[in-house]
C-alpha cells in the first residue's frame, strides 16, 4: 500500500505508522486521517502483529487538523463530511496502539494521543487544546478524554485558556505512561510495545476492551464487560498454556488461539 501522507514499518510484531507532513506540523488534512485509519485498520487485521504505535517526528507529533484546510469549511461540511466521522475510525481498532510522542501534540494531535491507549512521550512533549485560540472549541474527545485523565480543572484550564503541558506534567497527570529521552524515543516506543507484542495476544484484547469499558459505563455494566471477556479466555489454547506454563515454571509460548 503506498501512502502520501504517512509511513509504515513493521519491528518485528510492532507496526509503526509515523505521520509525515513535516512542513505542516503534522497537521491532520483529510488524506491524512484517512491514511492514518486506513495503516491502523490493516495492522490491526494482520495476524503477525500483536501491537501498533503511532508517532510523527522529534518536533511534532500532530499540530492538530490542518486549520488551512479546515478555515473556510461551513457549519453544514463540518457536519456531513467525512472530516468529522472519521476520527472515530480509532475507537475500532482492537489491538493496543501507543502513541509515541515528541514535540507538540495540540488540538487534534493531542486529542488523538488520548484516543490511543497508552503514551510514550520524549521529554520535549507538549501536550494542549489550542482551540480557544481560534475560536472553536476540542471536536475529537478532547473535552471528554482529558477530562477523564487529568480532571475537571485541569482540563477546564487546558481547553479553556490554552494550558500547554510539558512531558513531565504528562507524565506526573497521568497522560503519559513513561517519559523518555528524545534521542531514541521511538526505541523506546517500540521496547515498550515489544513487551505488550509478547504477551497473550486474545487476553490483550480482551484486557483492552474491558479496560476501555471503565470510560464508557456506569460501574455496573464495565464488571459485565469484564466477565463477559474473562469466561471466554477459557475457550483459547493460550489459557490452558499460559497456565500449564506457570505450573510448569516455564515460559508460556503464545498461539493467538
Ligand atoms: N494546521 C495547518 N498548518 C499548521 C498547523 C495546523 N494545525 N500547525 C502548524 N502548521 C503549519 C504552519 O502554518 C507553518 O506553515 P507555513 O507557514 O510554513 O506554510 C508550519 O506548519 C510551521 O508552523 P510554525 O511556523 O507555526 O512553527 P512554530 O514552531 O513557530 O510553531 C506550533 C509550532 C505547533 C506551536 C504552531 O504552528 C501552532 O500553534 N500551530 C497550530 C496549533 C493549533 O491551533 N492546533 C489546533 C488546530 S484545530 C473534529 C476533530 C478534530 C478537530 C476538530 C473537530 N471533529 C471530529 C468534529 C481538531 C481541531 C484542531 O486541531
Amino acid at each position: 500500500m503506498t501512502y502520501n501522507t504517512i509511513l509504515t514499518e513493521t519491528r518485528g510484531r510492532v507496526g509503526i505508522v509515523t505521520l509525515n507532513r513535516p512542513k505542516a506540523m503534522n497537521a491532520f488534512n483529510l488524506v491524512m486521517l484517512g491514511e492514518v485509519f486506513d495503516a491502523l485498520e490493516s495492522l490491526d487485521k494482520d495476524e503477525n502483529i500483536n501491537a501498533i504505535i503511532v508517532t510523527g517526528n522529534e518536533k511534532a507529533f500532530a499540530a492538530g487538523a490542518d486549520i488551512k484546510e479546515m478555515a473556510e469549511a461551513s457549519y453544514v461540511q463540518m457536519l456531513t463530511e467525512e472530516r468529522v466521522q472519521v476520527w472515530d475510525r480509532i475507537r475500532g481498532i482492537r489491538k493496543p496502539v501507543i502513541a509515541a510522542v515528541s514535540g507538540w501534540a495540540l488540538g487534534g494531535g493531542c486529542e488523538f494521543a488520548l484516543s490511543c491507549d497508552m503514551i510514550i512521550a520524549s521529554e520535549s512533549a507538549k501536550f494542549g487544546q489550542p482551540e480557544i485560540t481560534i475560536g472553536v472549541i476540542p471536536g475529537a474527545g478532547g473535552t471528554q478524554r482529558l477530562a477523564r485523565l487529568v480532571g475537571k480543572h485541569l482540563a477546564m484550564e487546558m481547553v479553556i485558556n490554552n494550558r500547554t503541558l510539558t512531558a513531565q506534567e504528562a507524565l506526573q497527570f497521568g497522560i503519559a505512561n513513561r517519559l523518555v529521552p528524545v534521542e531514541g524515543y521511538l526505541d523506546a516506543a517500540v521496547a515498550f510495545a515489544d513487551e505488550i507484542a509478547s504477551r497473550a495476544p486474545l487476553a490483550v484484547r480482551m484486557a483492552k476492551d474491558s479496560v476501555n469499558a471503565a470510560f464508557e459505563t456506569t460501574l455496573t455494566e464495565g464488571l459485565a464487560v469484564e466477565k463477559r471477556n474473562f469466561y471466554p479466555l477459557f475457550a483459547t489454547e493460550d489459557q490452558k498454556e499460559g497456565m500449564r506454563a506457570f505450573v510448569e515454571k516455564r515460559k508460556a509460548d503464545w498461539k493467538g488461539k
